[in-house]
């Protein structure tokens, strides 16, 4: 039985991101862009609501929901600001989750619980200047030294790295084995060789920071590391599997956010001596942009259901991204020019979406990325 219905407590987890959007993210959310200024404080509350761990279980400091409850919430956080929800994204379901599938008990008190509980923010950091979405030709090469090992390389698009306390980064530790010589490791910040680059100027989620980090004969404690020597590339792989449900979530609630400014918009805005909401050219791009949004909840909560009994969702979380990023990027570029001149004006707020949708379609995996996994899921 199909059963789209949401629980109480999913009703309840909705209405609060909601609410929570509209008092504390949507008074600011033009000038963070214009400054690049990072929510701290908004992100500080986020941790006090429970939403910078959702699908952590209680124990380790989280709230313990499953993962359709966390795609309601990214929803409506990425409704009102994109870049908000990149580092509710990462924090949830790549750093956080990374901690809790591999982590021992000794890594999952000292790390897991206060990234959980939002006392402390964290970062994922697999790229490198060479080395994007062909992931596994990494240079970070890490040298076991006794009880310790030395770090050396540059990572870069890391997501909230001037801002975290902690990065998990991953890095080789034997240059001969390909995609086999990858481990995980966890780095505090102010270990000593560790420096973090300037932050980059971006299209989009400009409140959202993104730097290089270098490691310069960095010394690591070699308990940092998660998981064995040379199990970092599919503990990688399977964190950006969950991590792209995350990201189509967050295309999601941008696409809606396009729907219903430009379905205001188009009853208000008079032309001709009529709204322009009757006029057949405006009702097929908010038709196309409603048809596609839906497509994309349908896809990305099947994803987040499959995800959540325990079976294969690879190929679904590809899709979602795939179809919701897509679906993002048009329905912005849609309301842009349904708004017309004043589309184009940052004042409107609807510039803003078009900048940020294009990220959807690249971060976590480009979108050739996803076609590349969907084929090979379905060809193997
Ligand atoms: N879960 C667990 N293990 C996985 C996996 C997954 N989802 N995907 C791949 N692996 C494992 C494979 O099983 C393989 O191990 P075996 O040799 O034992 O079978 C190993 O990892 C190498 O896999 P593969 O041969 O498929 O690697 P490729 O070099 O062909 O790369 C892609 C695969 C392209 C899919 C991968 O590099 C990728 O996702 N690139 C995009 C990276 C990305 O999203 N970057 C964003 C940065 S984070 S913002």
């Amino acid at each position: 039985m199909i059963d789209l219905t949401l629980s109480t407590e999913q009703e309840l987890i909705k209405e609060t991101a909601k609410d929570f959007a509209e008092k504390h993210l949507l008074p600011g959310v033009i000038s963070r862009d214009e400054n690049s200024e990072f929510p701290r404080e908004q992100i500080k509350k986020m941790g006090e609501l429970g939403f910078m761990g959702m699908m952590v279980p209680e124990e380790w400091g989280g709230s313990g929901f499953d993962t359709l409850s966390y795609v309601i919430a990214i929803e409506e956080i990425a409704a009102v600001e994109l870049a908000t929800s990149t580092i509710m994204s990462v924090n949830n379901s790549l750093v956080c989750q990374v901690l809790l599938d591999n982590g021992n008990v000794e890594q999952k008190n000292k790390f897991l619980k206060p990234l959980a509980n939002g006392n402390k923010l964290g970062a994922y950091s697999l790229s490198e200047p060479q080395s994007g979405s062909d992931a596994s030709n990494m240079r970070t090469y890490a040298e076991k030294d006794g009880a310790d090992y030395i770090i050396n390389g540059t990572k870069n698009w890391v997501t909230s790295g001037q801002n975290s306390d902690i990065v998990i980064f991953f890095c080789l530790t034997n240059k001969e084995a390909g995609s086999k010589g990858v481990s995980a490791f966890v780095v505090e910040k102010g270990a000593p060789g560790l420096s973090i680059g300037k932050k980059e100027d971006k299209l989009g989620i400009r409140a959202s920071d993104t730097c290089e980090i270098y490691f310069e004969n960095c010394r690591i404690p070699a308990k940092n590391r998660i998981g064995d020597e040379g199990q970092g590339f599919s503990i990688a792989m399977k964190a950006l599997g969950g991590g792209r449900i995350g990201i189509a979530a967050q295309a999601l609630g941008l696409a809606r956010s396009a729907l219903e400014k430009s379905v205001t918009y188009a009853k208000e805005r008079q032309q001709f001596g009529k709204s322009i909401s009757q006029f057949g050219a405006i009702q097929n791009k908010i038709a196309d942009i409603a048809t596609n949004v839906d497509g994309s909840r349908l896809l990305v909560w099947q994803a987040a259901h499959l995800k959540d009994q325990g079976k294969e969702y690879i190929k679904e979380s590809s899709m979602a991204k795939l179809f919701a990023s897509s679906t993002a990027m048009k329905a912005a570029t849609d309301c842009v020019q349904i708004h017309g001149g004043y589309g184009y004006m940052q004042e409107y707020g609807v510039e803003r979406l078009m900048r940020d949708a294009k990220i959807t379609e690249i971060y976590e995996g480009t979108s050739e990325i996803q076609r590349l996994v969907i084929g090979r899921a379905l060809l193997k």
